[in-house]
């Protein structure tokens, strides 16, 4: 490894770090991918301000955490092969699609991965494998129960109980059949080239193959999407961004059906919870109440992306467009 390298401490099961992976792969950024395993460990937490990967280690001591800052600053040091759609607009929707990945699509895939047996043991097998690659079976096994027994009950945090499986499930549903209907047409969402959209959902739907539930689901019934997460492992330029107008008629229903309608709505009701220092909050959504502790996380990144549109300059026809799609009220609220 040359002494310009970047060191990117991730896991194959972890959707954030394998984003930045993929990033730096399109980016040819110099690094190397190293599995946070138990051996390391104690060298990951010298290094880590959060207990949290993905953990990039560059040049001159710097720490970086947190994917989409992490690539935002990447983006100024290697411009080339930028993931930002030209157009001021389309780059906005790239990432409102990203934080729509990060923030929503993490439910499903976190949702299925700990919610049936068959799922939480092969993850939870996977991730003793990965923290204990030479390890004998024994600790492997005890380490796997260890981690499915700490898992299951985390799934409080992304709000996945009875009360609201059935509209995290069908989310992943609209998402995958108007997804695929997208991908038909083109290689990725906004065109030739990869964007901060397929970035962030990919990295959530790449987790789904490795859960045998959403593995069998996508492969059945979309293959584009199969075709483009096997693409997006180490993507490639494969031509120019597409106009507004040819990528509008499938990646609109999208926009609206899962963002605007969904996504935003619990958006914008968390970051109340938070701003109000409530513990946890209920949002009507189409289809039902949806019940989950507020996340502080999320709220912030819910004014970032606030801040982002306010920074288009000229952006009457985006207004018109997340207006549309039942997306513009929510980005432009005042307190929250
Ligand atoms: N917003 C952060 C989220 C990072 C995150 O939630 N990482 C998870 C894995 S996907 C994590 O490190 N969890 C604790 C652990 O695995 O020890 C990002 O975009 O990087």
């Amino acid at each position: 490894m040359s002494e310009k390298s970047y060191i990117l401490y991730g896991s194959e099961y972890s959707p954030f770090s394998v984003k930045v992976r993929s990033y730096f792969r399109y980016k040819n950024i110099p690094h190397e991918w190293r599995p946070r395993t138990h051996e390391n460990f104690a060298e990951f937490r010298a290094l880590a301000k959060l207990p949290l990967i993905p953990l990039v280690a560059g040049p001159k001591n710097e720490v970086l955490q947190d994917s989409t800052p992490i690539m935002e600053l990447m983006e100024t040091r290697f411009p080339e092969n930028s993931i930002r759609p030209d157009d001021t607009e389309l780059s906005f929707l790239s990432f409102l699609l990203e934080d729509y990945g990060d923030e929503w699509v993490n439910k499903p895939m976190f949702h299925y991965r700990w919610w049936n047996d068959v799922d939480q043991i092969a993850v939870a097998d996977g991730l003793a494998q990965s923290a204990l690659p030479n390890g004998d079976a024994n600790a492997r096994e005890q380490l796997a129960v260890q981690i499915r027994a700490r898992m299951v009950p985390r799934l409080r945090f992304v709000g996945s109980h009875e009360g609201t499986k059935e509209i995290i499930e069908s989310s992943l549903d609209t998402l995958l059949m108007l997804l695929e209907l997208h991908l038909k047409r083109r290689p990725y969402i906004f065109g030739g080239r990869p964007s901060f959209a397929d970035f962030g959902i990919w990295g959530q739907l790449y987790s789904c193959m490795l859960q045998p539930t959403t593995k069998s689901l996508i492969i059945k019934k979309f293959p584009e999407i199969v075709s483009w997460i096997e693409r997006m492992l180490d993507p490639k330029n494969m031509g120019e961004w597409e106009e507004w107008e040819h990528l509008a008629p499938t990646l609109e229903p999208l926009i609206k059906a899962e963002i605007g309608n969904l996504y935003l709505p619990w958006s914008v009701a968390n970051s109340k919870a938070v701003f109000e220092e409530a513990s946890e909050f209920t949002v009507e959504l189409p289809k039902g109440a949806f019940n989950q502790q507020a996340v502080k996380y999320s709220a912030r990144s819910h004014h970032a992306l606030k801040d982002k549109l306010r920074k288009v300059g000229g952006r009457a026809k985006l207004e018109e467009t997340l207006l549309k799609n039942n997306c513009l009220s929510a980005l432009v609220a005042e307190a929250w």
